[in-house]
């Protein structure tokens, strides 16, 4: 079959919603596109814990405690299932822990933001695993069959995270003045950079329209922003606090919230490495990578000891 055949055929099965299976025949570009989303994706939940791991032996109660770390924890499984989704593509894990450590990969501008008082922990699960769910239950319909199961279970999860997070602003924006305040400070701070998670603006993402086609994407960059700024307004005033954005106004007739301008240059230079806290985070990885050295020799000692045992029982 001519590759024009295979790339009609291709189209006809994503346009028919049949997913695309790791056996499946895929052009080149869709199997590196899915690689590049994916392994990010995967590296954003594993520098996603470090933010939050900063507050574990300081949450306010055991309750609190409890909760986070079981958080914590499942943003680890989200990278374990995400890497293992990104594997059945063709690239190993040993290969996209390569291009994260050395700069080469990407993973989300929010996680280069300091965690400086406990209602940051509030504001991460009410905003910033509010804006994740917003882009992942869109992605349960992606295309590629692997991607799209692994996402099922995470937006089950992620949204018991957004929960944990909103039940914290309420609490703080119920509690003391001084509370409030907390609460209202850990949103000044973390507003923009939450609607900065969605990428660029549509005329200015270079993935968009190919992921589009493929319906690796079901929706843009602009429409998920959109969408959560809608949803997010009612919950900020049910929680009494303010939107730190004067442009931020209901408009009729599009029936949507109208919105201010994105810093996109602070967009740009937190993505190209310069965020308040890139280099932590990185630093942080690297030292957990080679702690971890063991490890992973002790594992695949382990490994082939198992695989000679098993061969000489079958001699
Ligand atoms: N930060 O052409 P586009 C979470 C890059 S998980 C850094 O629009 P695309 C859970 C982009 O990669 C959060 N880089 O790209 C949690 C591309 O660079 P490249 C992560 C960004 O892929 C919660 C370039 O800019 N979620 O939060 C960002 O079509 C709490 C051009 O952009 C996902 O990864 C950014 N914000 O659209 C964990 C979801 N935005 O690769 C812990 C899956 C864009 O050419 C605690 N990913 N870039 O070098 C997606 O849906 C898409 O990849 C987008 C970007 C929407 C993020």
């Amino acid at each position: 079959m001519s590759r024009e055949e295979l790339e009609k055929r291709f189209q006809e099965k994503i346009d028919a919603e049949i997913k695309i299976e790791p056996k499946d025949w895929m052009p080149e570009r869709y199997r590196r596109n899915l690689i590049r989303q994916i392994s990010q994706h995967a590296h954003s939940e594993v520098v996603g814990m470090l933010p939050e791991g900063n507050w574990i032996t300081r949450a306010p109660t055991l309750r609190r405690k409890v909760a986070l770390l079981a958080k914590v924890q499942d943003e680890a499984g989200h990278g374990l299932y995400l890497y293992s989704a990104a594997e059945t593509l063709g690239i190993s894990r040993e290969e996209m822990i390569e291009q994260l450590l050395s700069g080469k990969a990407k993973y989300s501008s929010i996680f280069n933001y300091p965690t400086l008082t406990w209602a940051d922990i509030g504001a991460i699960g009410w905003l910033v695993d509010g804006a994740a769910i917003m882009n992942q239950v869109m992605l349960t319909r992606t295309s590629y069959g692997p991607y799209a199961r692994a996402m099922v279970r995470i937006c089950k999860e992620e949204s018991f995270h957004q929960r944990q997070g909103y039940e914290i602003m309420l609490t703080l924006a119920r509690g003391t003045e001084v509370q409030r305040q907390m609460a209202q400070d850990a949103l000044n701070r973390w507003w923009w950079p939450a609607l900065m998670m969605f990428g660029p603006s549509d005329k200015d993402s270079v993935h968009t329209a190919e992921s589009m086609k493929w319906k690796i994407k079901r929706k843009t960059n602009d429409e998920l922003r959109q969408q959560f700024v809608d949803v997010t307004v009612p919950q900020a005033e049910y929680l009494g606090l303010t939107i730190p954005d004067p442009d931020l106004k209901w408009n009729e007739a599009r029936g949507h919230y109208d919105f201010g301008e994105i810093d996109w240059e602070e967009f740009w230079r937190v993505v190209k490495g310069n965020g308040p806290c890139n280099h932590l985070r990185m630093k942080a990885r690297r030292e957990a990578h080679e702690k971890g050295a063991w490890v992973r020799e002790a594992a695949l000692a382990y490994a082939e000891k198992r695989r000679q045992r098993q061969q000489q029982k079958a001699s």
